[in-house]
């Protein structure tokens, strides 16, 4: 923005003293403001090719603000919303100032009690395991088993039935699930490595024989009313080679009502926010020899030129989440993308910088932002589970009530003394990025949004036949999703 303010002046050949500078740079709506104060130098007095602070100040008391707005509309020949939008924006749950770690393995064990304890008050809440008792009384019971643990490993007997082993703070058991029982074998083939579950069942000398197995899960949510348009994106790698500069610059224009059909441009009239989860640069030494597919070297410079896009976005409040390739600490929960790597996106007033993941509120719509780096994870170990559906692995991570449940694989998670990564409350909409594949799912009243990439297939994605869904733009508009293509 800083860079902007001072390049438009530059291309319109006027000079701008220090303080006028400063004015500009803390107005309200800055990019406004540079287009009328040219406007009005070049017509009211285009001998004057100095602006001081003082012009701007007597230009501010005689302009009001709504008249900066129809100027700058004119000029725009755009179908811009012409007052700013009344936001109801709240961040429910940010980890970026919660965080008392530098994601460092230290002390597990109150990371871990602190998962077993949230996701346990989640599922004794439930009629199934009202009665549940710690493992070690089970165990020496002869009984009804009805337990909450945390599992510990999985293994298969050579029949091929499913040995789990839970465990809690007094003990541990092993349940084993036949396979001849479907129902219940199904849902154990997707049980992962540290999530936690209720096991219903019986004793036979050291192992339990699980008649269920139970998630600590969603209930159905109420629809909402939505009577405006959010916009999701990700991974738009700024920076990289294979980032599609073209296609975001349609996107952009889109969103400021310069392009698409009618149909489209009223979708844009619409728009109120635009969440981004995470990727929004391709960073730097993310992986070997990364600097060969990069056209920006330098990482502050990516997040510069992240700064000129989003710049271009006025009226519309911006989200940002970060991901693997952004500035932050790389183990989870990311703290926001912090401001000495992102001094033009800090200057941007309608943009909101949230950890990853974050839960924040639109206008009472509760979005879930998670950048989805779990979901390798998930792919690599859940039978049927894939980069091309995670729609499916955000649907059983919401069921699970945990955003990476598995610990210790490609997914850094910070021993922290609390788990953020448990769904604690339920989001009206799940939107996650990573994977570069778009997906959609209704699960129980929830939106589960994957919103692609504005990055084609790179040289790592070929190695694993990962083919990116590029370039197109998940919305809910007006409670319903449309897809928008920018190729
Ligand atoms: O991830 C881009 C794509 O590459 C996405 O589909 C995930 C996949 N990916 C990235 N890293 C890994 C690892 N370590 N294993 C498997 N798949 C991976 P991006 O975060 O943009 O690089
Ligand atoms: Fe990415
Ligand atoms: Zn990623």
């Amino acid at each position: 923005m800083t860079d902007n303010i001072i390049n438009k002046f530059v291309d319109a050949e006027i000079l701008l003293d220090e303080s006028a500078y400063k004015k500009i740079k803390n107005y309200n709506d800055s990019a406004y403001l540079v287009d009328s104060l040219i406007k009005h130098m070049t017509t009211s007095s285009p001998e004057m090719m100095v602006l001081t602070g003082k012009v701007v100040e007597d230009y501010l008391e005689r302009t009001s603000p709504d008249i900066l707005k129809t100027n700058y509309r004119n000029d725009h020949k755009s179908q811009m919303k012409l007052v700013p939008q009344d936001y109801d924006f709240q961040i429910l749950k940010d980890a970026s100032n919660k965080s008392y770690t530098n994601g460092e393995i230290r002390d597990l064990s109150s990371y871990f009690r602190s998962r077993y304890h949230k996701l346990r008050d989640l599922l004794t809440y439930k009629r199934e395991l009202k009665d549940s008792t710690s493992i070690k009384e089970a165990m020496s019971r002869d009984d009804v088993v009805n337990i909450v643990g945390m599992v510990n490993d999985i293994r298969y007997t050579k029949n091929n039935h499913k040995l789990i082993e839970v465990e809690d703070e007094t003990g541990s058991a092993t349940v084993l699930i036949h396979n001849e029982n479907h129902e219940v074998f199904e849902h154990a083939e997707r049980i992962v490595k540290d999530e936690v579950i209720g096991v219903l069942g019986s004793r036979k000398g050291t192992l339990v024989m699980a008649n269920e197995i139970v998630n600590p899960g969603v209930p159905r949510i109420d629809e909402k009313p939505m009577d405006f348009t959010t916009v999701f994106i990700s991974d738009i790698h700024i920076g990289s080679s294979t980032f599609l500069d073209g296609a975001f610059k349609r996107f952009i224009d889109w969103i400021n009502g310069d392009f698409g059909d009618e149909q489209q441009r009223e979708i844009a009239n619409n728009v109120k926010y635009v969440v981004v989860a995470g990727d929004i640069v391709d960073g730097i030494g993310v992986y070997p020899h990364q600097d060969k597919e990069l056209t920006i070297k330098d990482i502050h410079e990516q997040y510069e030129e992240a700064a000129r896009y989003f710049g271009d976005i006025p009226n519309v409040k911006i989200v940002v989440a970060p991901g693997n390739h952004d500035a932050s600490r790389l183990a989870e929960p990311q703290p926001a993308i912090p401001e000495d790597y992102a001094k033009g996106l800090y200057e941007l007033k309608n943009l909101e910088f949230v950890s990853n993941p974050a839960m924040v509120s639109l206008d009472g719509i509760k979005v879930l932002i998670y950048h989805g780096r779990s979901f390798d994870d998930m792919a690599m170990t859940v039978k049927g589970m894939s980069h091309q559906q995670s729609d499916l692995i955000m649907k059983e991570l919401l069921e699970k009530r945990h955003l990476a449940p598995i610990y210790g694989e490609r997914t850094p998670l910070a021993s922290e003394i609390e788990d953020h990564l448990v769904i604690e409350e339920i989001p009206d909409v799940l939107h996650t990025g990573h994977v570069h594949i778009n997906s959609y799912k209704r699960h129980k009243g929830v939106h589960l949004i994957n919103s692609g990439t504005f990055q084609s297939q790179t040289e790592f994605q070929k190695i694993y036949n990962i083919v990116p869904t590029c370039a197109q733009v998940p919305v809910i508009n007006k409670g319903s999703l449309k897809m928008l293509d920018f190729n």
